[in-house]
């Protein structure tokens, strides 16, 4: 199993496939590339895709949840607020996995995964957005209620539990997770979370409507910002709702074949042993 201190030097994607030139030569002139990631992480995954869509190298360091590695007071100094994931590029951390994906993209002009038109840009990032705010809040509440919370029960006590989430250095992130484990979701909770993540799959099904492959008409950083929250559906065993709405599903079937996808869920394992 990876650990806190594990690096994995991450190739190009797949052989053949190569770095722009420009990013490149920017990589030698800012020399060291890491990244601070877990597995079963919606936001982790959907950099690591970006990542691999791009053949983006980096050193992976792996953060596991599972153990409240992310309140390390050696990863706070990384991320101060204990989240993952966290991009490092010769020092400078990048956190937040919109702005990490924008800035690979940014940095390697080819193959680009976001629309040229400046219309379709902003209607990608309005996506990219919402995604960020109700469907992955919607996910992660959903995650905790059918998985998480019984994972972390069965391997540490209630005053380990209590303990480790104190550390985290935000406070709504201690209440979330003080809910899901100790107070209890509601029915209301899981009803709330299952209907945005609902909302959010009829957007998706209304976008790919008029037959594109892609929720932009073209592949881009919109589709892969669904791609975790959608496939997370399946992880849980609910992937019913997707399977309800056919676009949505053949976009799913779509997009499990694209290598960086394969790839994203080989790299991002969480060892549940
Ligand atoms: N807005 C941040 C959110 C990051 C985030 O919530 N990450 C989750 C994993 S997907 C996390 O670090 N959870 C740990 C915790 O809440 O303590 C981003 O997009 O990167």
């Amino acid at each position: 199993m990876r650990s806190f201190v594990v690096l994995n030097r991450h190739g190009p994607a797949t052989e053949g496939e190569s770095m722009d030139t420009i990013a490149r030569d920017k990589m030698t002139k800012t020399g060291s590339v890491d990244f601070y990631y877990s597995g079963y992480s919606i936001n982790s995954e959907k950099v690591l895709m970006c990542f691999f869509e791009k053949g983006f190298e980096f050193d992976g360091h792996y953060i596991d949840l599972f153990k409240f590695e992310q309140t390390r007071p050696e990863y706070l100094r990384i991320n101060p607020l204990g989240l993952v994931p966290t991009l490092v590029i010769n020092g400078t951390q990048i956190p937040e996995s919109t702005i990490i994906n924008e800035y690979v993209d940014d940095l390697m002009p080819s193959n680009p995964l976001r629309p040229e038109d400046p219309l379709l840009r902003a209607k990608m990032r309005e996506l990219v957005q919402r995604f960020q705010e109700s469907f992955y809040p919607s996910m992660s509440l959903l995650s905790q209620f059918h998985f998480v919370a019984g994972e972390l029960k069965r391997r540490w006590t209630d005053s380990e539990l209590e303990e480790m989430i104190r550390r985290k250095p935000l406070r709504e992130r201690i209440e979330r997770q003080e809910r899901a484990l100790q107070k209890g979701l509601s029915e209301a909770d899981i009803a709330n979370a299952e209907h945005n993540a609902n909302t959010m799959l009829d957007g998706m099904d209304a976008h790919l409507s008029n037959g594109s492959d892609w929720l932009l008409g073209e592949f881009s950083l919109a589709d892969i910002a669904a791609a975790p929250n959608v496939h997370r559906f399946f992880q849980l065993g609910l992937e019913e709702a997707v399977g309800k709405r056919s676009n949505v599903m053949a976009w799913y079937r779509r997009i499990k074949e694209r290598p960086s996808f394969v790839r994203t869920y080989e790299y991002a394992v969480q060892d549940f042993s």
